[in-house]
């Protein structure tokens, strides 16, 4: 079947203002439409969506504008012979620079002299606190657009960098790879446990308390993958016992963040809300994603990022 429509689910408009989604969508061959739950589709339409529905199901083909579809239910997709794709492969920058962030501010303090400027006060670090990522080494959990983008920049910035991913396909400034059945050999040694992993049966809990008692109490940990990946019970009872650091966390368990959690009291704890991605580019990125598809779409072609 051909497809004559491209619908864009409003969901989008968790990360994207409508109308820049719409606009960007010019250069895709068949017209874009905005839409609520009200509608139905068939085979010859296209889906462009943050959220998941079950009327999708009855589309040709869905685009999640997400790299992680761990709220899709991929099977029921598989059983109704539609397309699903997602959105990894744009968010090396973002999220990498985010990670960067996360780990600059926790060797070089920026989080404590900002909350200390809020305060006017002129407040001066223990010695022995302050220290350089230069020399430390990284161990990147998930060796993906993201994990790959994060290890070159922490490779460029002077460190040691391990990883650990399931094939054994070598990366760029990665200097060891590690089988996810060593994740303790590969975080025992590193200064910054960095999660880029998503969220799976696999990686659900892979972090928790033997994990926090194999890491160094001087490591961080840096979670911009998903909540759920992170036992975060855990993280908040190894954060305020000293068997490690601190964190920096793009993601929780629930989201937003509940104004009860722990986290929020951590001084060394760098909480931002699930904004790893935004850049006021997200919806070129994903227009560009979505026409290409539809180009291969209507020449019989292999979906690009096809999940199911
Ligand atoms: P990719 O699919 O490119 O990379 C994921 C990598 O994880 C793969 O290379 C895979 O390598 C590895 N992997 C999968 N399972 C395991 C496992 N059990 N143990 C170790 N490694 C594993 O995805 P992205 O890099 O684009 O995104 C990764 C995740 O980050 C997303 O799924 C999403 O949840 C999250 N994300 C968060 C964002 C945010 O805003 N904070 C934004 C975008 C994504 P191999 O097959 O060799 O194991
Ligand atoms: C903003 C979501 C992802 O999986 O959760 C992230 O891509 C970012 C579009």
């Amino acid at each position: 079947t051909e497809l004559d429509q491209l619908y864009i689910h409003e969901s989008v408009e968790n990360v994207i203002p409508q109308d820049a989604f719409v606009d960007a969508f010019d250069e895709v061959s068949i017209p874009a439409e905005l839409v609520g739950d009200d509608r139905e589709y068939d085979a010859s339409d296209a889906v462009a969506t943050y959220a998941p529905r079950p009327e999708f199901l009855n589309a040709g083909w869905v685009h999640c504008i997400r790299a992680g579809y761990d709220e899709f239910d991929t099977d029921a997709y598989d059983a109704a012979g539609v397309a699903l794709t997602n959105s990894s492969g744009i968010h090396g920058s973002t999220v990498g620079e985010l990670a960067l962030t996360f780990m600059l501010s926790l060797a070089r303090l920026g989080h404590r002299y900002r909350d200390h400027q809020n305060e006017r006060s002129w407040w001066e670090p223990p010695y022995d606190r302050p220290f350089t990522i230069e020399n430390e080494r990284a161990c990147v959990v998930g060796l993906g657009t993201i994990g790959e983008a994060i290890a070159t920049r922490c490779d460029a910035l002077g460190m040691d960098v391990v990883g650990v991913r399931r094939s054994d396909e070598p990366v760029p400034g990665v200097s060891e790879l590690f089988d996810p059945d060593r994740l303790h050999d590969a975080i025992e040694n590193a200064r910054f446990v960095v999660l880029t992993v998503p969220h799976t049966p696999e990686t659900e809990g892979l972090l928790s308390d033997e994990e926090f008692a194999a890491m160094r109490d001087d490591a961080f940990v840096i979670n911009v993958a998903r909540g759920p990946v992170v036992d975060e019970e855990s993280l908040i009872a190894a954060v305020k016992n000293d068997r490690i650091a601190g964190a920096g966390l793009d993601v929780f368990e629930t989201e937003p963040l509940p104004d009860d959690s722990p986290l929020w009291d951590l001084d060394e704890v760098i909480i931002s809300p699930h904004k790893g991605s935004a850049t006021n580019r997200y919806h070129l990125d994903i227009a560009d994603l979505v026409a290409e598809n539809v180009r291969r779409y209507q020449s019989g072609d292999i979906l690009k990022n096809r999940v199911a």
